[in-house]
């Protein structure tokens, strides 16, 4: 089980542990990327290294300078120019989807208990990225890249370099074992710190409040089953009942002995354990526990010490079915990264190394496997290919770019990756696994994850709506019938209070969250409706409509009324919208208002998107720009960035104008801010981090910097011309 040690580490990740030279994409199948090392001279030749390649890794692109942008359609133009070289062969665009800093510790923890291995460049660059990521003055590691350190991140990434090879007396794990034990150990780790602590055997199963099986065994029509919990907190939470119901703990060696030993401040053996299954590090918590949680847990707590085994062993042969079936609907990704590696222990230990399962998951790791400039990470999801491409190519098509002839083939392409990706069916294991229907659904990565989404199922019609209607000779190659799946899809997912959630319906009580047994994010435990969700189904239905006006004419009117009524609800008193998946108010007020003008509601015409206007203006700033940090999702309330941010300067100039707002001069000094930033060869920088899930961990959406530049630039272009015809004439 053991990686050999690495003694000759460099004290920090600033120079790269391999030749990234030799590092190449690879796009196969429905979009899927992976990394490859080339050992020899000879495969570099074969395979040589692309600018897409070399762009993720850092390395220079080398790219000319193009003719200097005299206004925002030129420089849209040129932004493009550059983009385009990251469109991979398959018409996608790659990216590096990091950001969360738990989810190495699952892949590398993980792989270490069920004897996966890695490849020495990997572990090298895994090592890096963790010397890269370690907080610049204590050397810990946060919740994600952007944080405080906390013992979530601190603990588990520092297991992670001990597994991968790093030596206890290396400086970085010095100083993060001090920062570790200065935040009072791995003890006070979060809920799901002290579930993987117990799976490698360096926390005691005693220190975890219960996670009991037996709920999936329940009947269906509780209010509280699982099944009706948030799609990706009972994924997660099935496998971790599997293992917890088991006892499952990796077998004792010398590295796991000597992490006992480095954990924590005080002496392993005299832990007392049960004391610690409510004891959360203060640097950690961000959800307290409830009354009704810590009553749950107390009963729950009683029933481990009277285990039915007969009951257990039907809990956990439900919960292994579910696993099964799940693997078996993802082409073994599972919905997302942690319940990956969850999930593949678990295969591991029922099916055994030699199974076709065993090998399937190990191979479905590299998925999430991602080299950038500054190391290995592991993906948020198996990354954002149908998100990425339906921005960019809505973005071409609004701002007349998609005219020009010398972005045909790039849409063409496009359009073919989006016609691919459309799920044409629904999983194989549906009922069974209590899944939402998925024909006719775009899914956020890949159709083999195949889960729907609604803002992707929205969006995804929209750019193809988009690229049959508007590119010169598109062929039409997403059917009628095909759209109307979608359609479908979307009219089916509207909740009661008029919005939209993000994979289902909204299946369980409101009182749910009162269970959120995670401690590190918020409202987990069931759906909730979203403005920016509910504004990618309205808008897709109303553009939907223009080209099909006679297809469930009614439904459409009336989803789009209850829509609107969401959005007015979920407007803050101070004119926002908060944002749960992009940072923060700047991102949901874009969304929200581009809802709000499908029903005529703009600036001139509507109290509330009045509002939002004057609030968006309240914020920007002296340089034209506008600037939030992610703490405005943490706290629910804006907090301003120390810089302002390219991305959310875009975001902002792009609600304006779609409230229609009548004055120039703010749109034109965002524009300016943008084009000031641009490059010569029509990139931008990389700045602050784009999104955040769960309330409180920030992930990194670097496509954005590209694609909602080119829209807003493309689009203020158009607008700021008709502001001055109207102005003249
Ligand atoms: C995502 C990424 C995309 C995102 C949008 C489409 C932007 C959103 O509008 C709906 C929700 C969705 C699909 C979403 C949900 C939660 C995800 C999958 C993530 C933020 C990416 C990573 C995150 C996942 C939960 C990370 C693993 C961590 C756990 C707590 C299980």
């Amino acid at each position: 089980m053991a990686y050999n040690p690495i003694h000759d580490l460099p004290a920090t990740g600033k120079t790269r542990l391999t030749d990234y030279s030799r590092w190449r994409l690879s796009v196969t199948e429905d979009g899927r990327h992976t990394w490859h090392y080339l050992r020899t001279d000879e495969e570099c030749e074969r395979w040589p290294q692309t600018t897409l390649d070399k762009y993720w890794l850092g390395l220079p692109v080398d790219l000319p300078a193009l003719p200097k942008a005299s206004n925002a359609l030129e420089a849209a133009r040129n932004g493009f120019a550059f983009y385009k070289h990251l469109q991979a062969d398959d018409g996608h665009w790659p990216g590096e989807y990091g950001g969360p800093m738990f989810l190495l510790p699952g892949l590398v923890i993980g792989s270490y208990v069920t004897g996966m291995p890695f490849k020495q460049e990997e572990r090298l660059e895994m090592i890096r990225y963790l010397l890269n990521r370690a907080h610049p003055e204590d050397g810990g590691w946060g919740i994600h890249v952007e944080g405080p350190s906390t013992v979530f991140g601190t603990a588990l990434n520092y297991c992670v370099m001990r597994i991968l090879g790093a030596p206890a007396d290396h400086p970085a794990l010095i100083k993060a074992r001090a920062t570790l034990h200065k935040l009072g150990g791995a003890t006070g780790a979060p809920a799901w710190g002290k579930f993987w602590l117990s799976v490698l055997n360096v926390y005691d199963w005693e220190g975890n409040n219960p996670i009991t099986p037996e709920l999936w065994v329940f009947p269906d029509w509780l209010p509280f089953h699982p099944h009706k919990w948030w799609i990706h907190t009972r994924t997660v939470y099935i496998p971790m009942a599997y293992l917890y119901g088991t006892r499952y703990q990796a077998e004792e060696n010398d590295l796991i002995l000597a992490l006992r030993e480095e954990l924590y401040p005080t002496n392993y053996y005299q832990i007392d354990w049960p004391a610690q299954r409510n004891n959360i590090a203060a640097a950690d918590l961000y959800m307290p526990h409830t009354t009704v949680l810590n009553a749950a847990y107390l009963i729950l707590g009683a029933y481990e010490n009277c285990v039915v085994p007969p009951v257990r062993r039907a809990a956990l042969d439900k919960c292994y079915k579910l696993i099964v079936q799940e693997d078996e609907n993802t082409g073994y990704q599972t919905l997302g990264p942690v319940s990956k590696m969850m999930n593949l222990i678990v295969r591991a230990l029922v099916d055994g190394p030699e199974s076709e399962a065993y090998k399937r998951h190990m191979a479905a790791r590299d998925d999430f496997m991602w080299i950038g400039a500054e190391g290995m990470m592991m993906t948020g999801t198996n990354g954002s290919q149908l998100w990425d491409i339906a921005f960019v190519t809505q973005a071409l098509v609004e701002s007349g770019l998609a005219e020009e002839p010398e972005n045909r083939a790039s849409l063409l392409k496009a359009l073919a990756w989006l016609d691919m990706a459309q799920i044409k069916d629904h999983p194989r294991h549906f009922a069974a696994s209590y899944r939402h229907p998925t024909k006719g659904a775009w899914p956020f990565s890949t159709r083999t994850q195949g889960y729907t989404v609604s803002d992707c199922t929205g969006e995804g019609l929209k750019a193809v709506l988009y690229l049959q209607h508007h590119v010169a000779g598109a062929p039409q190659r997403v059917s009628a019938a095909r759209l109307q799946d979608a359609v479908d899809i979307l009219l089916a997912m509207q909740n009661a209070d008029g919005g939209f959630a993000s994979y289902e319906l909204i299946r369980g009580p409101a009182w749910l969250e009162w269970l959120n047994p995670a401690e590190v994010f918020g409202d987990i435990m069931i759906e909730h409706s979203y403005p920016e969700c509910t504004t990618s189904v309205v808008t897709a239905l109303a553009i939907f409509r223009r080209h099909y006006p006679a297809y469930r004419t009614q439904d459409i009117d009336r989803v789009m009324k209850g829509a609107v009524r969401f959005l007015h609800a979920a407007q803050r008193p101070e004119g926002g919208w908060y944002g749960s998946w992009g940072i923060c108010f700047t991102y949901a007020t874009q969304f929200a208002l581009e809802s709000l003008a499908l029903v005529g509601e703009t600036y001139a015409t509507s109290a509330a998107a009045r509002r939002a206007c004057e609030f968006l203006l309240s914020k920007q700033r002296a340089d034209g720009g506008w600037g939030e940090s992610y703490k405005s999702c943490e706290l629910r309330t804006w907090v301003e960035h120390a810089e302002s941010q390219v991305v959310q300067t875009a975001w902002a100039a792009m609600a304006l104008m779609y409230a229609r707002y009548p004055h120039a001069e703010p749109i034109e000094r965002a524009v300016r801010l943008v084009m000031a930033r641009q490059r010569p060869d029509g990139s931008w920088a990389q700045e602050a981090i784009e999104g955040v899930f769960n309330k409180n961990v920030a992930i990194a959406y670097p496509n954005f910097k590209f694609s909602f530049t080119i829209w807003m630039l493309g689009r203020a272009h158009k607008y700021l011309a008709e502001l001055k015809g109207q102005a003249n004439g």
